[in-house]
């Protein structure tokens, strides 16, 4: 999608710090980090949302989510993993991606 963010970030055309890459998809930390730890899971294929997704992606994206966690030193302390979706979701970005917080004790709910 050329207009789309995330499908510049994935292409290079915009920077990133990434934390990891495969195939299917990039971590990279969040631009504007709502927690210490605040990386976004992307796959590399435009799909705008989950309710639209190619499930076998997101069966590979949440396969990583350990591994990413481990990455990021919370797979002892806790996170979270959050997919905003649509407007009252607070989805602002129309390119499926996946939250991936951690690093303090999280609130909840969320709202
Ligand atoms: P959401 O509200 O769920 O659509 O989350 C979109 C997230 O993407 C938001 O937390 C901020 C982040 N974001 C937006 N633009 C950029 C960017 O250019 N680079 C990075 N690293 N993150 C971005």
């Amino acid at each position: 999608m050329d207009d789309c963010i995330f499908c510049k970030i994935i292409k290079g055309e915009i920077p990133s710090k990434k934390v990891y890459e495969d195939e299917e998809m990039i971590v990279i930390h969040d631009v504007a980090p709502g927690a210490p730890c605040h990386v976004l899971l992307l796959p590399k294929k435009h799909m705008q949302n989950i309710v639209t997704a190619d499930m076998e992606i997101v069966k590979h994206v949440m396969s990583k989510v350990g591994e990413i966690a481990k990455i990021m030193g919370v797979d002892e302390s806790g996170f979270r993993v959050v997919i905003n979706t649509g407007v009252d979701g607070g989805q602002s970005v129309e390119h499926l991606h996946f939250h991936l917080l951690g690093g303090k004790m999280l609130g909840w709910p969320p709202c």
